[in-house]
């Protein structure tokens, strides 16, 4: 039996007819590469998903930092999402809110008479305290069972205070993971946000990165390279990214969408409204990144800027040749396996293979299948009750602000050439034999470790401890375990030197677990008074 069904066949039979349509073994049928996502998790299922609320305001509207993030709801939601994410910013224009956990602190009386009292005070207090340009307000879980009318709120707070004030339906439960809440953040920031400035922009090779969280400062090596080549980029996306910059980036001349699971919304509408295309990116990498900057070439199409491009690309190989080889020889052979929640999970294989490492298993804990099997799949992607919970907004072409840089004629050209407008799927990039899970649990994490006996194993930081104490090399594909970057030429150096740390001093290995050497269910028998 393949690894697979050892691991399905253990189930129930309930479980078993769930659980089947989210695992799947590649092999060399290539026609049979299908996955089930984006549903629900099994009740009980120890799952390591979030919610909608940490995808709308943990991930894409965190990030901003010119912007004050007002979660209504009880303290803990805030509490949860304040700093977790290593998302840095550094501060411009004496604005740099990100630092701070702001919240309602809501309590039993404001659920049973309401909140929006309560929400109406945070704001002048704020106002009073913060002087902010912009608020957004994020709801939780019981805001959306009283029904408190945030919108409203907030449309009263910009006329009182002449400033942005957007609010954000993300109760927790919508959706089934962080998912709904990105979607619901790009509907957001579209709606209200993008497209109101009208700063003059002067610089050719003018780009946004999109899905770039600056985590661990990912975004700032990107745009050290970005930089070094010539491009202006206009806005990110919203790592160390701010509301003014984002106001003024319809001017763009391309977007460069690297996470795209959590902002491929923005990426399409702004094409659609502002004629922007969008190019898929991988700044994970050393080949990827090379790659990426050649498609970036491509796509401008200017000899001076392809030559430039080489030159960067020499280098910066250049300075990371010796390292490099060093990892490369330390790291060679050794197998991983790869768990989080979007893109980091296809993204990081191609850095793993610059070391020689290959990937085993893979999996996402909210991606859609598109993410699985590519883009070109979504017209098949059957909505249900949970997806059609969020709402998807239409654009129109917006009749002064629409400028497609490339021709049709170019584009037809160029979309066979680079992914204009579309990405692959990690299923089209995993090797046969290798597993792909979607919303892996912490059962099955237990079992594919011991069958598929990985050397690495990248996660988070709810199943880190169950693969420490089955001793195998953990590290947080998420916070980096408070390293970084590992975007471009010398993040993957910082990358490749954590790694070989760890796996060269396995201190797991060592250590003995006290239950091993003696019964740890241990007590005394209370004495009894006749
Ligand atoms: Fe995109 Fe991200 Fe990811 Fe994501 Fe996240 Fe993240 Fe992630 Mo944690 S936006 S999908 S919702 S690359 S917070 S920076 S690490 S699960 S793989
Ligand atoms: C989130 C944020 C998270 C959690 C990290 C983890 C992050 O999903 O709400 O589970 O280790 O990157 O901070 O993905």
């Amino acid at each position: 039996m393949r690894e697979r069904e050892l691991v399905l066949d253990q189930y129930n039979a309930k479980v078993y007819k769930n659980r089947k349509e989210h695992i799947l073994q590649i092999d060399d049928d290539t026609e049979n590469r299908t996955i089930t996502a984006n549903t629900r998790s099994i009740p009980g299922i120890i799952t390591n998903r979030g919610c909608c609320y940490a995808g709308c305001k943990g991930v894409v509207l965190g990030p901003l930092k010119d912007a004050l993030t007002l979660t209504h709801g009880p303290i803990g939601c805030g509490f949860y999402s304040w700093g977790t994410r290593r998302n840095k910013a550094k501060t411009e224009n004496g604005e740099n809110f990100i630092q701070y956990c702001f919240s309602t602190d809501m309590q039993e009386p404001d659920i049973v008479f309401g909140g929006e009292t309560k929400l109406r005070k945070a704001i002048d207090e704020a106002m009073e305290l913060f002087h902010p340009k912009t608020i957004l307000i994020c709801s939780t879980c019981p805001v959306g069972l009283i029904g408190d009318d945030i919108h409203a709120v907030a449309a009263e707070a910009e006329k009182k205070y002449g400033i942005t004030c957007v609010a954000f339906s993300c109760e927790g439960y919508k959706g089934v993971s962080q998912s709904g809440g990105h979607h619901i953040a790009n509907n957001g920031v579209m709606r209200h946000i993008i497209g109101t400035g009208d700063a003059p922009v002067s610089k050719k090779y003018k780009v946004n990165i999109l899905g770039e969280y600056n985590i661990g400062g990912d975004g700032w090596e990107t745009e050290r390279i970005l930089k070094r080549i010539g491009y202006e980029v206009l806005a990110v996306l919203t790592g160390d990214g701010s509301v003014e910059s984002l106001r003024n980036s319809h001017q763009a001349d391309l977007n460069l969408v690297m996470c795209h699971r959590s902002i491929n919304y923005i990426a399409e509408m702004m094409h659609t409204k502002y004629g922007i295309h969008w190019l898929k990116v991988n700044f994970i990498g050393i080949e990827a990144t090379i790659q990426t900057l050649r498609d970036m070439a491509d796509y401008f199409g200017d000899s001076e800027l392809k030559q430039r491009t080489e030159e960067v690309i020499a280098d910066e190989l250049a300075a990371i040749a010796e390292a490099h080889t060093y990892f490369r020889s330390k790291l060679e052979g050794k197998t991983a396996a790869l768990y989080v929640g979007g893109s980091r999970s296809h993204h990081y294989q191609a850095l793993l293979a610059d070391f020689g490492i290959t990937t085993v298993l893979a999996g996402y804990e909210f991606a859609h299948r598109d993410d699985y099997e590519g883009r070109d799949m979504l017209p098949f992607i059957k909505e249900d009750a949970d997806s059609k919970n969020i709402e998807s907004i239409t654009v129109e072409p917006d009749p002064e602000k629409f400028h497609a840089f490339l021709s049709k004629e170019k584009y037809e050209e160029l979309k066979d050439k680079i992914p204009l407008n579309s990405y692959k799927g990690l299923i089209q990039d995993m090797k046969s034999g290798s597993i792909v899970v979607d919303d892996l649990n912490h059962f099955e994490t237990e079992e594919f470790l011991r069958l598929l006996k990985p050397d690495i194993f990248l996660s988070g930081i709810k199943d880190k401890y169950v693969l420490q104490k089955a001793n195998v090399l953990s590290r947080q594909l998420h916070s980096y375990d408070y390293s970084g970057p590992y975007s471009g030429f010398n993040g993957a150096i910082n990358f490749a030197r954590d790694i070989t740390m760890g796996i060269y001093t396995p201190v797991w290995k060592f250590v003995v677990p006290p239950w091993k050497n003696h019964s740890t269910l241990q007590a005394t028998l209370a004495e009894v008074s006749e």
